[in-house]
């Protein structure tokens, strides 16, 4: 039986910018679901009468990374798996939050190929630079689910400790592929140190990252495709940028899109 018992998540999160949940946390008949209702997604259905948000290329590729944005729209049981109440309780325990809501969703397939591939990497970035539809400051952070095994062979993300706490750290690019070449454009401060850790995971694990934390993942040369999403999300510290209110915020009313997974959402909640 997996020990459900994280007594030091909020330190490790502080602290590395990222912490791991190792063990199912979400069940495997769930997963399951989960993993056929996103080949439903790729496939461009839905069982809920909505589109998706969007996706990056052709989202039924193998040769290139599948990228779709909120497919938790489009899906029952994706959206029940991400708001799995378990997610919602750890990372209210890495964030000491009292409240948890998704506000956006990215289904991620990493088609196994050959190494040298090119297409499939994701660039080192902090997923900060990307939300300016929020207000400095805007407690955000991002869940990244596995619905396969995640394992060295399979490109998993990868986390550079301790970045969260760099000051005046920039450079990266979500889109840039060989991550060996890409991480020299990143300006480490003076005095710190590149460490690179794997997020090594079983499906139904999770990991949690910062949004100021570096990561990246490289090519799945697994010969399986690599499943997952990533849920962005926010506690009740955050805030939508001055005269925002559509964009990357946009759905944060409807809870079939932004589901609210610890605590509740009242008039201290932000957005
Ligand atoms: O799936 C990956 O390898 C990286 C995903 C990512 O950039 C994120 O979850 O913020």
């Amino acid at each position: 039986m997996p020990t459900l018992s994280f007594p030091d998540v909020k330190t490790r999160f502080e602290r590395d910018g990222f912490v791991l949940f190792p063990e199912p946390i979400v069940p495997a008949e769930l997963v399951a679901r989960a993993a056929a209702a996103m080949d439903m997604v790729r496939a461009g259905h839905n069982d809920t009468g909505l589109p998706h948000c969007g996706s990056y290329g052709d989202p039924t590729a193998e040769d290139r990374l599948v990228k779709i944005e909120n497919p938790q729209r489009a899906s029952k049981d994706i959206l029940e798996l991400i708001s799995h109440p378990r997610i919602g309780e750890l990372a209210a325990a890495a964030t000491g939050a009292t409240m948890v809501q998704a506000w956006w969703v990215q289904l991620l397939y990493k088609p196994s190929t050959a190494a040298d591939n090119f297409g499939t990497d994701i660039g080192w970035h902090q997923d900060r630079s990307y939300w300016n539809d929020w207000a400095e400051g805007s407690e955000l952070f991002t869940a990244w689910v596995a619905l396969t095994d995640v394992d060295h062979e399979s490109g998993p993300m990868i986390f550079a400790r301790g970045s969260n706490n760099w000051k005046g750290a920039a450079g990266g690019d979500f889109f840039r592929q060989n991550l060996e070449t890409a991480k020299l454009s990143i300006a480490v401060p003076e005095g710190e140190a590149w460490e690179e850790v794997e997020a090594i995971l079983p499906p139904g694990g999770f990991s949690l990252h910062d949004e100021l934390t570096f990561h990246g993942s490289g090519p799945n040369i697994s010969g399986r495709p690599r499943r997952s999403f990533a849920i962005h999300m926010r506690t009740q510290n955050s805030r939508r940028a001055a005269g925002i209110t559509g964009g990357l915020t946009g759905f944060i009313d409807d809870p079939t899109v932004c589901p609210v997974i610890f605590g509740t959402r009242d008039a201290h909640s932000g957005a």
